[in-house]
């Protein structure tokens, strides 16, 4: 995998997708949304991955937003074109994922920044992280997503305050709301998504797969509760379910072979 604007690399069966756009300060331009939704193929389709750290380079920012330069000039057909391609094939994508993507928020986390990190299942945030949605001084809207994820992690009323005010959050004021999982120490961002990504190695993939699949659907889908009664019945048929059980009876770890 060679990208223009993102430094890939697996180890440990976890794939490091780092936005290396330093200087400007890892804005989404189009080829960095293009990289990222390859990367995101890569990751569903290769069985050596069972989890995704993705981050920005440098220690300012994980990403301050969509390159406002690219867009200053388009026309509304085109914004609406940019907003359904870029929540298809990375915003939603990420979400549909049957693989945990963890988001290291090092840094700045911006407009379609925050939407990038809130589309991922799991978010830790460095302390020095500041997080908000400030389209409304451009006179924009979120267009990835931040409008309905804000909601559903933080609830209406803290949503609309943080999207209309347009003001930036702390990783404290963050954690507080339940927009991030944890804070740590710049210095532990990494390995404290390590950390959870080693518990979510030693399940069953399979199983990992469907209670993702069954959680995204408690919002995205009409009947949640059919979801994860059709993905619970679907596990007994898996070797790996047989495994489990065998394994706690037999007082030993069970090895899984995702089928
Ligand atoms: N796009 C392009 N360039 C950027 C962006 C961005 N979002 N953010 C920062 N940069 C560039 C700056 O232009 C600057 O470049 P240069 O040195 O060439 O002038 C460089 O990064 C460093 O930035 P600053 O000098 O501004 O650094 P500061 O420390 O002074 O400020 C901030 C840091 C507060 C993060 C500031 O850069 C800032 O406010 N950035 C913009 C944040 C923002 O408004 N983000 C939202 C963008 S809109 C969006 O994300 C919409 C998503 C939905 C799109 C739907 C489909 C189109």
């Amino acid at each position: 995998m060679a990208y223009q604007n993102l430094i890939t690399t697996v180890k440990d069966n976890i794939l490091y997708v780092t936005i290396n756009r330093e200087k400007a300060l890892n804005a989404l331009n189009k080829d960095t949304l293009t990289e990222l939704a390859e990367v995101i193929v890569y990751a569903n389709e290769t069985d050596e991955v069972l989890g995704v750290i993705l981050t920005g380079a440098g220690e300012k920012a994980f990403v301050a937003g969509a390159d406002i330069k690219e867009f200053s000039d388009y026309t509304g057909k085109q914004g609406e074109e940019l907003a359904r391609n870029g929540q298809e094939k990375v915003f939603n994508a990420i979400e549909n994922s049957t693989k945990p993507f963890v988001a290291a928020i090092n840094g700045f986390a911006l407009g379609g920044g925050l939407e990038l990190a809130m589309a991922c299942h799991i978010r830790i945030a460095a302390d020095q992280a500041k997080m908000g949605l400030p389209e409304v001084t451009l006179g924009l809207i979120p267009g990835y997503g931040g409008t309905q994820r804000l909601t559903q992690l933080v609830g209406k009323g803290k949503a609309i305050e943080l999207i209309i005010t347009a003001n930036m959050i702390t990783a404290v004021e963050a954690e507080k709301i339940g927009l991030v999982n944890h804070i740590v120490p710049q210095a532990d961002l990494v390995a404290k998504a390590e950390e959870i990504l080693s518990f979510v190695k030693q399940r069953a993939p399979l199983a990992v797969a469907a209670a993702m699949k069954a959680v995204v659907a408690s919002v995205n889908e009409p009947d949640g509760y059919q979801v994860e009664i059709e993905a619970f019945g679907k596990c007994f048929e898996t070797a790996d379910f047989k495994e489990g059980v065998a394994a706690f009876v037999e007082k030993r770890k069970p090895v899984f072979v995702k089928k």
